[in-house]
């Protein structure tokens, strides 16, 4: 079973890609990127970047292979703005970028970290320099969320991960203006037990749209007596009626299993924000915070991811 996992995502040799020693100005840590690629045909990373303060800022680095060769923008892309946006005191963290068609914009979903702990933001972009600021668009606590690319029975549709005692399941809720969210729905709930998705659920990059549906890369979080692992799995869902979920993985598919993952300033912790997808429709490319300390690059393939969900559901 390792083996085929193994197969499904290829790390790249050169991991980590970027950590903090690469940063034009001092830093902590680099993880948890949002991707995109840009009209010029460039990567862009949205990387969340903590420095000794522990709050969090994004800062951009675009590659022209997605690999190397990394320009980082010389200071703060998008900063935490307390004074206009007091939900943004502690920082902002963990961009999902979506690029959405019809506004002819980069829709960036971020956590703001509040006083009564994280909630999500919005941003709209047409460059990565200049942002439009929706501001928080769902309460505390609540994080993991991304735009879906274009509306949904006339609708926009956002993931997101509110939490509730005992757990925290993957939501989805409809806007007319992207201001104003209802009709919420429930879409993924975490297992129980000692399932390796038990209890808390959430989406990691935006989700993937295929002519069979919506495939969502998931974390599932496992809590042990040693503290948490993060691993992601597979979900699809139905392209017209998201919350309907039509498969689901019983296995994980990607685990922290070398030593940048496992290592870090939280041990155990694989974390996509992002990926791109080649003009084959078919390669992925998926960027991942590795234990919260640096940012690796794993490859795989879309039919496959498929394939492999039909297999294991
Ligand atoms: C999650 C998020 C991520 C982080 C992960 C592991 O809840 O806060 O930003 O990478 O925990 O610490």
């Amino acid at each position: 079973m390792t083996q085929q996992n193994t197969e499904l995502f290829r790390r790249h040799t050169g991991n980590p890609i970027l950590t903090a020693a690469d940063w034009p100005y001092p830093v902590h840590s680099v993880f948890n990127p949002g991707a995109t690629l840009l009209a010029d045909g460039n990567t862009l990373l949205l990387c969340r970047v903590e420095n000794r303060t522990g709050h969090s800022h994004l800062c951009a680095a675009r590659s022209a292979n997605g690999v190397d060769g990394w320009a980082i923008d010389s200071q703060p892309t998008l900063s935490a703005d307390p004074e206009n946006y007091p939900e943004e005191m502690w920082g902002i963290e963990d961009p999902r970028i979506t690029y959405v068609p019809e506004l002819g914009q980069y829709a960036v979903v971020y956590t703001a970290y509040t006083r009564d702990g994280p909630g999500v933001a919005l941003a709209l972009t047409k460059d990565f320099h200049h942002f439009e600021r929706y501001g928080l668009i769902m309460q505390p606590e609540d994080k993991d969320a991304a735009l879906l690319p274009r509306r949904v029975g006339g609708h926009w549709a956002l993931i997101h991960r509110p939490v509730s005692a005992p757990g925290a399941h993957m939501w989805i809720s409809y806007s007319s203006n992207l201001r104003h969210w209802g009709s919420h729905k429930i879409m993924l709930e975490a297992r129980l037990g000692g399932w390796w998705d038990a209890n808390r659920i959430g989406l990691s990059p935006p989700p993937i749209e295929t002519p069979q549906g919506w495939l969502v890369v998931y974390h599932g979080v496992r809590q042990n007596a040693a503290g948490a692992i993060y691993r992601l799995g597979l979900a699809l869902f139905d392209l017209e009626t998201p919350e309907r979920c039509l498969m689901r993985s019983k296995e994980w598919i990607f685990g922290p299993e070398e030593p940048y993952e496992q290592r870090g300033d939280v041990d155990n912790v694989v974390f996509p924000c992002g990926y791109t997808l080649a003009s084959d429709g078919d390669t992925i490319r998926i960027y991942y915070g590795a234990a919260d300390t640096s940012i690796a690059l794993a490859t795989g393939s879309v039919r496959s991811m498929l394939e492999w969900l039909e297999q294991h559901r």
